[in-house]
């Protein structure tokens, strides 16, 4: 069955809605980044781009980095961008554009999608300066209350304990990322697990003029802990995207990672000095790694 043109929605020549991107101009491995200036400060190490294209805060610029095609994508922030993005990366190359079908799943075509952001961190011993790779994403955000995700036994237990010690009136999600990339890409890295939050300053417990529903959140954050065959889960570290991206892959069979450039470290009070040095490492090595 062709899907509704108010449902899957193309633009008059043919890309799609907000990415602004047709099949062909896209890769099977992306590097994805939340500021769009970002994205040549990773455009600028490629051998030659082929394609710069932009929408909204959806700038794309693809090319070749020593000899592999890569698609460097910003998203701006928040999970509902990653909602835009997840839907329409798939779409691009898991729907026929020219019949509007779905692809049969014996053509599935799994994307390999590499968040590179910045992060603040919840724990005195992951510093300021340092990379993590998300090993799984906590999603405070409402995005996955539309959506028939499935999680595991422990998934389920860690999300239930988040609640219980935040006082939410609903459970948040928990979702383990790609260990195929986290350990290609990410292997030297702090291993963490990554709260998502739906704002910057009230969800991540920044006090300006507004007083917050719980007034020690970050203590909150900081000290959740669940103990489980596989040890110790506590939360290192938030951000405004992760969870988003991780259910979103797990539900649409995309590999998916998270690294994280700490820019900030909430124990300490911390703000780095010079974060776009901890971000172009992170560029470096994701790219001398994908
Ligand atoms: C907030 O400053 C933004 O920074 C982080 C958060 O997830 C949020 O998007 O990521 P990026 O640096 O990739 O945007
Ligand atoms: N990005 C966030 O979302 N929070 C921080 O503290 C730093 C970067």
């Amino acid at each position: 069955m062709p899907i509704a043109e108010s449902e899957f929605i193309l633009n008059k020549d043919g890309s799609v809605y907000h990415l602004n991107l047709l099949p062909d101009h896209i890769s099977d491995t992306i590097i994805t980044v939340g500021d769009p200036e970002r994205v040549p400060s990773v455009s600028e190490h490629f051998d030659s781009i082929e394609t710069k294209i932009h929408k909204r805060e959806f700038v794309t610029h693809v090319g070749y980095y020593k000899g592999k095609r890569i698609a460097v994508i910003s998203t701006g922030m928040g999970t509902d961008n990653i909602d835009i993005l997840m839907n329409e990366l798939d779409a691009l190359v898991n729907i026929d554009f020219m019949t509007r079908e779905v692809r049969p799943q014996a053509e599935h075509i799994s994307l390999r999608i590499v968040r590179v952001g910045t992060s603040g961190s919840l724990q005195a011993d992951v510093p300021v300066g340092s990379l993590l790779a998300s090993e799984h994403a906590v999603g405070l955000d409402s995005l996955m209350q539309f959506y028939p995700l499935v999680e595991t036994g422990l998934e389920v237990e860690v999300a239930q304990g988040i609640q219980q010690a935040l006082q939410l009136p609903y459970r948040p999600y928990c979702v383990r990322g790609s260990d195929l990339l986290r350990e290609q890409i990410g292997h030297d890295m702090i291993m963490g697990n990554t709260l998502t939050c739906p704002g910057f300053y009230g969800p991540q417990g920044r006090v300006l003029r507004l007083d917050l529903r719980l007034p020690h959140l970050i203590e909150a954050y900081q000290n959740y802990r669940y103990q489980s065959a596989e040890g110790e889960f506590r939360l290192t570290n938030f951000e405004m995207e992760t969870a988003g991206y991780y259910s979103l892959g797990r539900m649409l069979g995309h590999e998916v990672l998270s690294l994280n450039a700490i820019v900030a470290n909430r124990a300490t009070g911390e703000f780095a000095t010079n974060a776009d040095q901890i971000v172009g490492d992170l560029i470096q090595k994701t790219l001398d790694r994908l």
